[in-house]
Formats: C-alpha cells, structure tokens, sequence
C-alpha cells in the first residue's frame, strides 16, 4: 500500500525492503529537548551508534509537510538550527503540518506512527510522556501511552523520568495492555536514576528474549506496542537528592508559569536542564546512545528470530 505522504530515504527504503534491521528515531528530543549544537552533535552520535550494531538508524520528523523516515545529516542540522521554531507534533498535529507544508519535530507518540507507516518495528529514544504529577485535576496525560497501545513499534527508553507520576503511569499503560519490560532489571529506571519505587512487568536479560516477546505478540495479532525499560549505565546515574531537588523546583516554576498542554514537558526538561547545571544534559545524552544500542540489538535479533 502506498502512501503519498510518506518519503523514506533510500537507504532506509532498501533495509526494509530486504528485511534488514532499523532503528527508528525521533525529533521533539533534537528541536526540543536539547540547545543547539548538542541535539545535532547528539542526534548523530546516536545514528553512529545504531550503525556501529550493525542496524540502520531512521531519524524522523516532517519537513514541509513530508513525513521524513531516514533525516539526511542536513536535515538533521536544518532540525537541531531551528529548534523551538520547529512545530512539536503528537498524533492530532500530523494532518495540519502536511496540509501546510510545515515542519514539525515529532514525539514518540507521532514517531511511532510514522515508523509503522513505513514498517519499523523498533525505536529508540530517552524518555517517553507519561501521566503528569497532579494528572487527577489537570488530566495531563501524554499521547504517548495511548500511541503505545495502538502502534506496532517497541520503544527503547531509560523508563520513566520522575517530573511524571511513576505510578499512575504504569497503571494507565496496565489498563491499555501495553506491556513494560525491564532490561537486566526488577525495577522501572527512572530515567536519570536507575531504579525507582515500582517493579516492571516483565525482566528480560537480553535482547534475543525481548525480539522474541515481540514476535509472538504481533505474529498473534496483538496490535500495540512495548516499553524496554533500560537503566543509564551507572557512571552516568545522577544523585537522588540533586535531580529530586531540581524535578521540584522545576514543577513549582511550571505552575507559578502557568505552563500547560503541549509547553509542560519541553520547558520542565529545559529547567531541570539549567538547575543542575548541564551535569543532567550529560546524564540524558549517555542514556539515549545506551538506547539506541540496545534498540539496535533488538532489531538485529528480531530479523534473525
Ligand atoms: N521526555 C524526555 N525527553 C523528551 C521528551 C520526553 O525526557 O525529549 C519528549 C518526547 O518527544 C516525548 C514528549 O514524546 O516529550 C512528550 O511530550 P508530552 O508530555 O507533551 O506528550
Ligand atoms: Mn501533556
């Protein structure tokens, strides 16, 4: 089935086509997550990593109203120059930035659409949207949990960051069937910390078992997605106390701000950025290219399961 919006590089086209291994990556992380140059710099550190496991890396976005599957590094660079100016697109801002020829950094959520669209089964990435702390009177809930029980993709993260409600995250991704394994580990990572207070649902000690979950699940026709939770290599772990002191200060600003909707998540991640100083921004880059090696490896082992 062809689909006239869709553009896939060549390179990518040709590894799906030929049943290859390829890693999906998303945008929001490069125009919204991090300042230029570092969200470029980074952004290919983690294609070199994806290859270097011998997958391909898939970095996707909307470009003039053309969803992107396989940036070019010039695009890449055109993303990370723009940053902020760039639209951050979820699944109900895709039709608009294709009818107006705009460009838009996409989430995890609209990432995963666009990596199903083309046929990528796995993608990497730091951390997904969750249920916001407070969620019970703001009902801020990230798209992202709904995507995951729709779309056919595995997302590698390093679990879930604690400016969200660990908890009530887990128990909506419980009520959407979406699964949450832990790699190498009992316990969901939380982000920048390597544990947290609560048990994933499944542990999986390597990447053969967790391609091999996923392929029982689709072949069955169970639709949807995985969380593989990955811990931060411990050299990388950042103190409780220090990023806990941060994640509160940033959630007051937020409020004293009146930030809401769609600015929450990219200005307490820029705060929390600027209130430890860049030690988080180190932390948060080593976890992604953690992310993008473990993806690769699944997606090696998925080809050859
Ligand atoms: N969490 C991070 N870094 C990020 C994001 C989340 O640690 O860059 C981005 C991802 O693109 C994610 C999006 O999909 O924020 C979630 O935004 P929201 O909460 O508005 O759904
Ligand atoms: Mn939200």
């Amino acid at each position: 089935m062809s689909n006239p919006y869709l553009h896939i590089s060549p390179e990518v086209a040709v590894a799906i086509e030929n049943n290859r291994p390829v890693v999906a990556l998303e945008s929001t992380i490069i125009a919204h997550g991090m300042q230029y140059p570092r969200n470029v710099e980074t952004a290919l550190r983690v294609e070199e990593t994806v290859r270097e496991q011998g997958a391909i890396p898939a970095t996707i976005a909307i470009l003039a109203g053309r969803l992107t599957v396989g940036l070019s590094q010039e695009q890449i660079e055109y993303l990370g120059k723009e940053g902020r100016n760039v639209t951050k697109v979820s699944r109900r801002d895709i039709p608009f930035m294709v009818a107006s020829e705009q460009d838009g950094a996409t989430t995890v959520a609209a990432t995963m659409i666009l990596a199903a669209m083309a046929g990528i089964k796995v993608f990497a990435t730091g951390g997904i949207g969750g249920v916001h702390r407070g969620a019970e009177h703001t009902f801020d809930i990230s798209a992202d949990l709904q995507e995951l029980a729709r779309s056919d993709v595995a997302v590698v993260c390093a679990g879930v960051k604690s400016i969200l409600d660990l908890g009530l995250t887990l128990e909506y991704l419980e009520t959407q069937g979406v699964p949450v394994v832990g790699y190498q580990t009992d316990t969901l990572p939380a982000f920048y910390a390597r544990e947290s207070a609560f048990d994933v649902n499944y542990r999986l000690d390597s990447p053969d078992q967790i391609a091999a979950a996923l392929k029982a699940k689709w072949e069955m026709g169970l639709g949807g997605g995985m969380v593989i939770a990955n811990p931060i290599p411990e050299a990388y772990a950042m103190p409780h106390v220090e990023i806990d002191t941060a994640i509160d200060r940033a959630l007051q600003d937020a409020d004293h701000h009146g930030i809401s909707g769609k600015a929450t998540t990219p200005f307490l991640l820029a705060r929390i950025s600027e209130l430890t100083g860049g030690e988080s921004l180190e932390s948060n880059i080593q976890l992604v290219l953690n992310n993008a090696r473990l993806a690769a490896q699944i997606a090696v082992a998925y080809c050859c399961c």
